[in-house]
């Protein structure tokens, strides 16, 4: 079997396709292949094999822009990075383009590349496409087999710590949840939540993810007690009018307080029955917990409208975070999300930071919160017990020092 990455190239001019030739022949881990013609792209296995899609927008037969709509019909899962002789406002919309259709944009290039660039383009290829998070997209699950599934308890509970974003040190964690497939491995939530909520047992998954979260919180107060746990919750579940009392029950059962669960709420649908959706909010609240705003900026609500809501903090997707460093249009977003939500008390967590740039770009801004692959990933209730154990204490001998 061949291990080494593919890198396919697709741009009408023979010399940037030598170019890239010559310079990816220097890399031991990678292989190249370069197409002139788009079509003939299309047509190859090559495209379903790559592990990143080098694609230049401006071409005389087929053009990007058309590029990327095929790629979207045949579903192609690889990292895409635009290639231009020149960057401008047409990149970034196309890269807004490729995104609406689902496609990942990674990188915008400048011809002719350099090989620093070329490495920089290797280095995420090696960090950011770990095996384990790949979704397994192929399969479908039955609401059968994911209802069986639910009562022998096969869904787990995995933790994303969450970081202050001035010192550093972990205050919390998002919940996610993770199935253990007999046969699959581990499987995501893109393979199960839309048929849970379909058939009306994603409250199921809910309960027993807080209750997994709560033992964890229970058997390690010494180290725990000062983290705020997220939780997500489907809008789905907010037509249950009991669920406030539900909930806090779940919290009295295993002592914890409600004040240490904060409660995700994405924000798409969530104006739909906005009657019904604030009387469980605010009796939520009553009851001790904290709201959340989830994947903020993806949905159509306006900050105003939900000045309506009682949240507390106010997630932002992270399709705005990954590359605000690069995209000046990711920043302006953010930084007007952060001016509005700040002036409305409410806290921002930025989601999805991969890297230092991003990083240093959402502190500007006044960010309370970081979340992402840069700090950690999703991980085990083992793995997460670890982090926080030498974690915390790091940075309490840190800023001792
Ligand atoms: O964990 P992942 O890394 O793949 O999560 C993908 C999406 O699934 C996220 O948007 C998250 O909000 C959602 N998700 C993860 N766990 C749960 C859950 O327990 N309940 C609900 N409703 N959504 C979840
Ligand atoms: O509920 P929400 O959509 O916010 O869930 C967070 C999702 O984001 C989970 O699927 C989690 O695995 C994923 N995630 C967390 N950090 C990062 C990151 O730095 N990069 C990317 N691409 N995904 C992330
Ligand atoms: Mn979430």
């Amino acid at each position: 079997m061949n291990e080494k990455h593919l890198i396919v190239a697709i741009d009408d001019s023979k010399i940037t396709l030598t170019q890239l030739e010559m310079l990816i022949s220097n890399q031991r881990k990678v292989r190249f292949k370069g197409f002139i013609d788009g079509q003939q792209a299309l047509l190859s296995q090559e495209l379903k094999n790559a592990a990143i899609i080098l694609l230049d927008i401006n071409m005389p037969n087929i053009d990007g822009v058309e590029m990327l709509r095929k790629f979207a019909e045949l579903k192609v899962q690889a990292p895409i990075a635009l290639l231009s002789g020149e960057s401008n406002l047409l990149v970034r919309n196309t890269a807004t383009l490729a995104q609406l259709h689902g496609l990942s944009i990674i990188s915008c290039l400048d011809k002719p590349l350099s090989a620093s660039k070329l490495n920089e383009l290797l280095r995420m290829l090696d960090s950011g496409l770990k095996p384990e998070e790949k979704p397994m997209l192929c399969k479908r699950y039955g609401s059968d087999e994911i209802h069986d599934a639910l009562i022998r308890q096969e869904f787990s509970a995995f933790f994303q710590p969450k970081v202050a974003s001035a010192s550093g040190k972990v205050i919390g964690a998002e919940v996610l949840a993770r199935w253990n497939h007999g046969d699959d491995g581990l499987v995501l939530p893109s393979q199960f939540i839309n048929i849970m909520e379909d058939n009306g047992i994603i409250h199921l998954l809910s309960t027993s993810l807080l209750k997994q979260t709560l033992s964890l919180y229970a058997s390690n107060r010494a180290i725990l007690s000062e983290l705020k746990f997220s939780i997500n919750l489907s809008v789905i579940e907010l037509s249950d009018i009991k669920l406030p009392e539900k909930l806090s029950a779940i919290c009295e059962d295993l002592c914890t307080p409600t004040s240490n669960i904060i409660i995700e709420i994405t924000e798409s649908l969530l104006l739909k029955n906005i009657k019904q959706a604030l009387d469980i909010l605010l009796r939520l609240k009553l009851k001790g917990f904290n709201l959340s705003i989830d994947d903020f900026g993806t949905g159509y609500s306006s900050i105003k409208q939900l000045n309506d809501l009682p949240f507390d903090e106010l997630k932002i997707d992270r399709c705005f975070v990954n590359g605000c460093a690069q995209w000046e249009n990711k920043r302006i977003i953010i930084n007007n999300t952060c001016e509005m939500a700040h002036q409305l008390g409410l806290e921002v967590v930025a989601e999805g930071v991969e890297t230092i740039e991003d990083l240093l770009v959402v502190q500007s801004y006044g960010v309370e919160c970081v979340q992402g692959y840069y700090f950690y990933p999703p991980c085990s209730p083992f793995d997460f017990l670890q982090i926080i154990k030498t974690s915390n204490t790091q940075v309490l001998s840190s800023s001792g020092s």
